[in-house]
């Protein structure tokens, strides 16, 4: 049972850069494969959200960012575990698939066009709408 089991935090990024968004495409598991999210990972026992996206996104990608506002949904997902999302931007390097098969920059357009067409990880459709505002508006 998970009665009194710590909800581990999941921090995702949301790079955006010259009105694109980056997205990584997922290798597992298996169910989810294939499927494009924003990047990030879970947060260490004690470890601040902007931290935690920091650290993940040097070992996913390669890059330094600077995490900013926090978008305004959160999901729960089974685990348990929490996952938000923080705006993020490039200090230094470019993004490399680490850990991921492939990265992508995208426009409001093409971040509709993927939702519609099922292509990214259920949970991240939550931002969709809000993403799409702030990439229009850059
Ligand atoms: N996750 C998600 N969307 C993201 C990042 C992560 O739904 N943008 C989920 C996938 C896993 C969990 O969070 O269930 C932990 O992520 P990871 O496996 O990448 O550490």
């Amino acid at each position: 049972m998970t009665d009194g089991a710590e909800i581990r935090l999941v921090v995702a990024g949301a790079v955006m850069r010259s009105g694109r968004l980056l997205l990584a495409q997922r290798t597992y598991p298996p169910e989810v494969a294939g499927r494009w999210e924003l990047p990030g990972g879970k947060a260490e026992p004690g470890e601040h959200a902007a931290a935690a996206l920091r650290r993940e996104l040097a070992e996913e990608l390669g890059v330094v960012v600077q995490p900013g506002s926090r978008l305004d949904a959160e999901v729960d997902l089974p685990g348990p575990m929490r996952l938000i999302a923080l705006r993020a931007t490039l200090v230094s390097g470019e993004p490399v698939a680490e850990e991921h098969s492939a990265l992508r920059w995208v426009d409001a357009a093409e971040l509709r066009q993927m939702a519609a067409r099922d292509e990214l990880v259920a949970a991240d459709t939550v931002w969709v709408a809000q993403l799409c505002a702030l990439l229009d508006s850059t």
